[in-house]
């Protein structure tokens, strides 16, 4: 109740001073929590059995009944076999009493027919062994386990320890000792209608030491075990919630919900995704052979799906063809996004704007945050503040850029005000467990929340959305979604009751960790339809970015790590978290730059600038009650180091929209954890110092202060060049040198990468530019890479309207030839653009040194040179200059030794 009272006190005074902590006493632990308790502490025993003679295989499916010794319970398990690379366990009451099952359309369709016929290899009285592709799976009746194996590699095993539970729905008893039936937190009370209804899965991956997924938290990367001192004696948690001024090292969850967890060991990635949108507690035990896990949900079925590919970009591969692959975002959006709580006039917004141009500081995005509504009635403006809306707007697209403006989920109940009054006269509300509509505390005071989880609601709020129902909006302006957990602030742990009902008389407690994502969905859909209206033939990418999420978000839009802090704390804990993100399906995310909360000094600004640059989403903000903090208030040198480093994004957008376009077609990430690329090292399995942004970049961010030299690994099994300077740096551990300058970065031997130079003022700016290809060559000399072009905003690439090229260096020939993707229509676009600059890194020394015969006639000298225009003062690398090479057509040039 305290945090609610300070949020309420907080809307009250206007916001005051946030000198709080987190509170970690006022969120639920699990044993305050009597599903999670019942279930962690249960007792281990064999309690679920298979019924002898009730195995019926066919084809790619397994049905059996199970039995609930304890209680004389049927249940139905169902496992089938899916060609796209995964076995589905599927376990419900018998008969359905119509439990909850998360809806189709958070997930794709399609891969539910394509199925692979399971071989029967053995049955006994005991046992029935499968098999399908190359993964075995064996079915044990008593007590019921199941054990998976990837060729012939143990890979997870179901219910080994005896810990699934799955509780049956069951007349209501009058007293209640174990809070079945009743429950109260801080003065909230949830009447359970349903009685239990908890699941507890068991989990064990053999073989493995490592385990990561399941965010969203701040904490490591190789997930802790949860057994060891506080605050790891708690399980991991999620469920969507508003946690104010979280803690940087801590197994809590925040704000976002995907329960996919993937486990890696030397020769073998597997992943298990439990759809399933109830609060869920999940317990990591590290063995000395093995990862043992426990999984419990308040509420549902169990939907297991276990990926079995292999590698991880496999794993990837097959939950995008359930959940979904990263939407291609608009090029502007992976720029540079200015944002503050608040931007305050029309006058201010001119200011920061003229100050990126004065400063020469690249960005495309500025944002409004909830100051620039009329009193949080989102969608509306405060005509003092923001008196022409769309003169604004159309200014700053008059230099290239957009502006986002925020739009919570919570409507003031103010019937003066059109979207309250349209959706209570429509019932678009969630109700409360009576049926009226439910009222809650946030920003506007008494609010009211769109029950998003109804389609029809989706449809309706879709449509504020188009020009002429948003007043003051433009085609330039795009969306930010925040407090979609849903924040209540005088909620049970700042949400909504668990007993508030939803479309269809759904309890919230059954899809609490949805409500974000439908609400993104609604929001996304609306700036499609305004797009559909501005260019009929080929529409508008949406951009909505969104706090809460759950699996599926990467086909709305990006989401961001929220509250941060302004802390080296938090600017280390954002790699561990946005990898987290990326090895579960959701690869557009960031931190806030600069840190939300308190004052970064120039130092902690320009570090995290250097590493936020290479964060998929690139957002600056920060509170209301910071202290300005553009990029040129700290002074000249910092000025200019922050230019750089947002000058080196723009530099590497050609590379990154090519990764985005690999995120959009199968689903792989854009930042990788060190061990996805070098699977085989088992030293690399835990590392979250450094990362790799796609497959050629390794970045080391500095994360302390006065910093003057870092150790860095340098996997072995690639050849290294230092980003800056071009030097070859060898492969192992080393103590590099830094300076306030830079931080380490270095690039892969055996990848070609697609640069644009040219300094410009954003995005629309550099689109004629020409290109540079920088060949980094691997110990054989060679090199590959690719670059995707589109018109960079609107849906035409789906219709081929793209470009998409591979570029390959072998006995010393580059050539470019189109990109060829199983199941991706091939491109049709040509552009005028071509390539300006090719720098050579690797190239063995030669006396006389090189030079390039393009299209075998004319021939042109390679040129001591530096790497990047960033650093000319570097001159490591041979560079050809103006090749002429057309972007669009196949080439080679052939590289000669003088
Ligand atoms: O809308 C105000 C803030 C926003 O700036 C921030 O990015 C969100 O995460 N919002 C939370 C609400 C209040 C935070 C104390």
């Amino acid at each position: 109740m305290r945090a609610a009272i300070s949020c309420l006190l907080l809307v009250t005074l206007g916001i005051s001073q946030l000198a709080t902590a987190f509170k970690e006493n006022e969120f639920k632990k699990c044993a305050q929590t009597s599903f999670c308790s019942r279930n962690r502490n249960m007792q281990q025993g064999a309690n679920f059995d298979i019924v002898p003679g009730s195995i019926v295989l066919n084809t790619a499916t397994l049905t059996a009944t199970l039995l609930n010794k304890g209680f004389d319970k049927h249940l139905q398990l169902t496992v089938t076999s899916h060609s796209d690379g995964f076995i589905r366990v599927l376990v419900d009451e018998l008969p359905d009493v119509g439990r909850y099952q998360v809806p189709s359309d958070v997930l794709v369709s399609g891969w539910e027919t394509k199925k692979l016929a399971f071989k029967e290899e053995s049955r006994t009285s005991s046992a029935i062994t499968l098999s399908g592709g190359e993964t075995k799976l064996v079915l044990n009746f008593q007590p019921f386990s199941l054990a998976i194996s990837v060729k012939g590699v143990p890979a997870l095993q179901i219910n080994s320890r005896n810990l699934f539970n799955f509780e049956h729905r069951r007349p209501k008893q009058e007293n209640d000792p174990a809070g079945f039936w009743e429950e109260t937190w801080m003065g909230h009370t949830d009447s359970k209608p349903k009685g239990p209804e908890a699941i507890s899965l068991d989990l064990v991956f053999p073989g493995f030491q490592h385990v990561y997924g399941i965010p969203e938290r701040a904490t490591s990367l190789s997930l802790r075990s949860t057994n060891g001192a506080a605050p790891y004696g708690e399980p991991y948690r999620l469920y969507n919630l508003d946690v104010f001024e979280y803690l940087d090292d801590h197994p809590f969850g925040l704000y976002g919900s995907i329960p996919v967890m993937l486990a890696h060991k030397k020769g073998l990635t597997v992943g298990v995704f439990w759809l399933n949108a109830a609060e869920m507690f999940v317990d990591v035990v590290k063995g000395r052979s093995e990862v043992g896990t426990q999984w419990i949900a308040e509420s549902g079925i169990l939907d297991l799906f276990v990926f079995t590919g292999g590698s991880a970009p496999a794993v990837l591969s097959s939950y995008a063809r359930v959940a979904g692959t990263t939407a291609l975002p608009q090029l502007f959006s992976l720029g540079y996004h200015q944002c503050r709580w608040n931007y305050k006039d029309e006058e201010d917004v001119k200011e920061v704007d003229g100050g990126f141009d004065s400063h020469e500081i690249p960005y495309d995005v500025l944002w409004l945050d909830i100051e620039h509504t009329n009193g949080k009635r989102y969608l509306t403006w405060d005509s003092s503040l923001f008196p022409s809306p769309v003169a604004m707007q159309e200014d700053l697209a008059s230099r290239g850029r957009q502006m986002v403006t925020i739009v919570d989920p919570h409507v003031k109940r103010d019937s003066g005000y059109y979207i309250f009054s349209e959706a209570e006269k429509a019932g678009h509300f969630v109700k409360n467990k009576h049926g009226s509509d439910f009222d809650g505390w946030c920003w506007p005071g008494s609010s009211s929340y769109l029950d998003v989880t109804s389609p029809a609601v989706r449809e309706w709020w879709a449509q504020q959305f188009t020009l002429d129902k948003y007043q003051g909006s433009t085609k330039h302006l795009y969306i930010w979604n925040d407090m979609n957990e849903p924040s209540v602030f005088n909620g049970p742990e700042i949400t909504m009751q668990k007993d508030n009902l939803h479309y269809g008389n759904v309890e919230h407690r059954d899809n609490h960790n949805l409500y974000g994502i439908y609400y993104h969905m609604g929001t996304a859909e609306g700036l499609k339809l305004r797009g559909s209206q501005v260019d009929p033939e080929n529409g508008d990418r949406p951009f909505v970015l969104s706090r809460a999420f759950f699996s599926g978000t990467q086909r709305v839009g990006p989401i961001w790590t929220g509250d941060n802090a302004a802390q080296w704390s938090h600017l280390k804990v954002s790699v561990p978290m946005l990898l987290t993100l990326g090895l579960t399906g959701l690869p557009y995310s960031g931190a806030d730059v600069g840190g939300f909360f308190g004052n970064p000094d120039a130092e902690l600004m320009t570090r995290w600038y250097q590493l936020g640059i290479y964060y998929p989403f690139f957002r600056g903000h920060a509170h209301l009650e910071t202290q300005r903090r553009e990029p040129w208030l700290f002074g000249p040198e910092t000025t200019a180091r922050i230019r750089t480093a947002i000058r080196g994004r723009y530099t590497l957008l050609p590379y990154i929209y090519t990764l985005f376009r690999f995120a959009n077609t199968s689903g792989l990430p854009i930042l990788r954890p060190l061990w996805y690329e070098f699977p085989e090292n088992e030293d690399l399995f835990a590392v979250e110092e450094e990362f790799m942004a796609g497959p050629a970049i390794l970045v080391k961010p500095i994360v302390a202060p006065g910093v003057s030299s870092v150790d860095v690994t340098l996997p072995v099994g690639a050849r290294w060049y230092d980003a800056l300077s071009g030097a070859a740096v060898p492969a192992r551990s080393r103590s590099q040198r830094v300076t306030l300058d830079s931080i380490p970065v270095y690039y892969r031997g055996g990848n070609i990468l697609p640069l644009r130079e040219r300094p410009r003022r954003s995005t629309a700016a550099q689109l004629a530019d020409p290109y540079t290809l920088v060949v980094a060559l691997d110990d054989k000399g060679e090199a590959t890479g690719s670059l995707y072009v589109d018109d960079g905003r609107s849906f035409a690439f789906q219709r081929g309207q793209y470009l998409h090229r591979d570029f390959t260096m072998k006995s010393l020939k580059l050539s470019s030839s189109k990109h060829v993707e199983p199941g991706v229509p091939s491109g049709a676009l040509t552009v005028p653009t071509t390539i300006e600059r090719v720098v050579f890194l690797g190239l063995p020394a030669s006396k006389r040194g090189y030079k390039a015969l393009i299209g075998a006639k004319h021939a042109v000298p390679l040129e001591p040179g530096p790497l990047t225009m960033l650093a000319p003062q570097y001159e490591n690398a041979l560079v050809l200059r103006k090749p002429g090479l057309p972007v669009s057509h196949d080439w080679e040039v052939e590289i000669v030794a003088l």
